[in-house]
């Protein structure tokens, strides 16, 4: 790997396209729906998406240009998919939430050769959720999600309390895929990190929502519920409204929390996933903004990473829009004080605890582990978990089914979002404070920045061939080695 030398990540050289003209409309994605077991293709393809004006980037996506549609799939159904490619690289379909066997859960190991294509045959068996997939090949998944290989994953319960939650598809529920993404003069989004960008996390200078730049969405005069996923590489958004109004989080990564909780603030890291009701019923326009994310604060002084336009001293800067259609059909019940059925289940005792440290090493001059403020110095950069690297023949954890364990996570330097495979978690503490699981809910990645304990439950099995991974979800530290494997027998 080349040495870094600060003179080659000047903002500079990364340049801007043309100025990029928010509000155009949000995307919808199209809904592809495998309730009810009808069969359908995901292809992984090349494609032109319009992103900046006057330009055609190309891309990729999973059955079109850029990201893939919304898929939705019943509890209690098996839901099938044949899975294409028509890259000239393997690609694969992790389906990141949920909880099933290794075999299925589309990891480094599954991977899909091109115009090659794979089953696959996913048993539902979870509450309802908002999830997502994207491609998990071993040291390729960050360009693999950076030009589109990622897409919302919705699990539906037809047996499950409506709570009277809005939830008509693109009117008052609506999914939003918010990442960040750098554009050259050409109009085309290179994956190219260096130096800090890929120790830090590569990150981008524009914002897009469904891949568009800070589109404008036009919402019904109520109650209105968004899907929110950071399907960014890097980076974390500390969102809120620009009139500082409260909304109500209903749901984290693994589906209803015990009741709404207001807020009128939300951190949400790379892969996390929340869902929130807004009131729009006062038909007032809001923007969504966000702080910039706090593992830049030593990079940005440094003027090494691009930063979307700030529009705040605070640093602010814009995700998106909305704007009330009085015309639209709209909901204004109230949310109920409580949930029904959302999921609060009893791991019981855990049997062992585990202790696993997010390493940021400096390969290069004589390796060893650095601190924060050590990992910008030259060197080759790479990264582990207690010490070891991703190696995809070594099972670094083994894990008998049906335990409750105690997973205690350390980061030091910069908060690291740390996702499992094949199940959902509990945070316990953070930083020795107990974590109120009422705000938190189901869990499959945490952000963690000190130490943070997770109770985590095995209920599905994995073997030595198709292990489960548990990662760092900055995606540039994951495909330099922030990943490990482990099987459930
Ligand atoms: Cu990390």
């Amino acid at each position: 790997m080349k040495t870094s030398t600060a003179g080659l990540f000047l903002p500079a050289l990364i340049g801007r396209a043309s100025a990029a003209e928010p509000g155009a409309a949000l995307p919808i994605p199209d809904v592809m729906d495998l309730r009810g077991g009808s069969l359908e293709a995901l292809d992984a393809i090349t494609g032109k998406t319009g992103i900046l004006q006057g330009f055609e980037t190309p891309t990729i996506g999973y059955s079109q240009s850029y990201l893939g549609p919304v898929i939705r799939a019943n509890r209690g159904e098996t839901a099938r998919l044949t899975l294409g490619n028509r890259l000239d690289e393997n690609i694969s379909v992790h389906w990141h939430g949920l909880h099933i066997e290794g075999a299925q859960d589309g990891g480094p190991h599954s991977m899909v050769a091109p115009d090659d294509t794979m089953d696959a045959i996913l048993d539902i068996d979870q509450p309802e959720a908002t999830l997502w997939y994207h491609s998990h090949i071993h040291m390729r998944t960050a360009p693999h999600v950076w030009y589109g290989l990622a897409g919302m994953m919705i699990i539906d319960d037809p047996d499950a309390s409506d709570n009277g939650l809005p939830d008509s598809y693109g009117i008052d529920d609506i999914p939003l895929v918010v990442q960040d993404r750098n554009f050259e003069r050409n109009g085309n989004m290179p994956y190219a990190p260096r130096g800090p960008n890929l120790m830090m996390g590569y990150r981008g200078n524009e914002i897009l929502v469904n891949g568009a730049i800070r589109p404008e969405a036009s919402v019904p005069a109520g109650l209105v519920r968004f899907r929110i996923l950071n399907g960014s590489n890097a980076r974390i958004y500390h969102f809120r409204f620009d009139d500082g109004r409260n909304f109500q989080q209903i749901a984290s990564d693994g589906g209803l929390l015990q009741a709404p909780v207001t807020m009128n603030k939300l951190t949400l890291a790379p892969a996390e996933r929340v869902e929130i009701v807004v009131d729009f019923s006062d038909g007032k326009a809001a923007q969504l903004l966000s702080l910039q994310d706090e593992n830049l604060e030593m990079a940005m002084m440094a003027r090494m990473i691009p930063a979307p336009t700030a529009i705040t001293d605070a640093g602010e800067f814009e995700v998106m829009r909305f704007s009330v259609d009085m015309a639209k059909p709209a909901i204004v019940t109230p949310l109920p004080a409580i949930f029904a059925g959302a999921p609060n289940p009893d791991f019981g005792e855990p049997v062992r605890r585990r202790v696993f440290s997010l390493d940021m090493m400096a390969s290069g001059g004589g390796g060893g582990m650095m601190g924060g403020g050590g990992m910008m110095s030259g060197g080759g950069h790479a990264t582990a978990i207690n010490g070891v690297s991703m190696d995809m023949a070594v099972i670094n954890e083994e894990i008998k089914l049906g335990d409750t364990e105690i997973w205690e996570i350390q980061a030091a330097g910069m908060a690291h979002p740390f996702h499992v495979h094949g199940t959902s978690f509990k945070v316990l503490t953070n930083n020795g404070q107990p974590v109120d699981y009422a705000t938190t809910g189901m869990k499959d990645v945490a952000l963690v920045n000190g130490i943070t304990e997770l109770l985590v439950r095995f209920d599905r099995t994995a073997d030595a061939d198709i292990p489960y991974m548990y990662h760092c979800h900055i995606l540039e530290h994951e495909d330099l080695g922030m990943m490990g494997q482990f099987t459930v027998t």
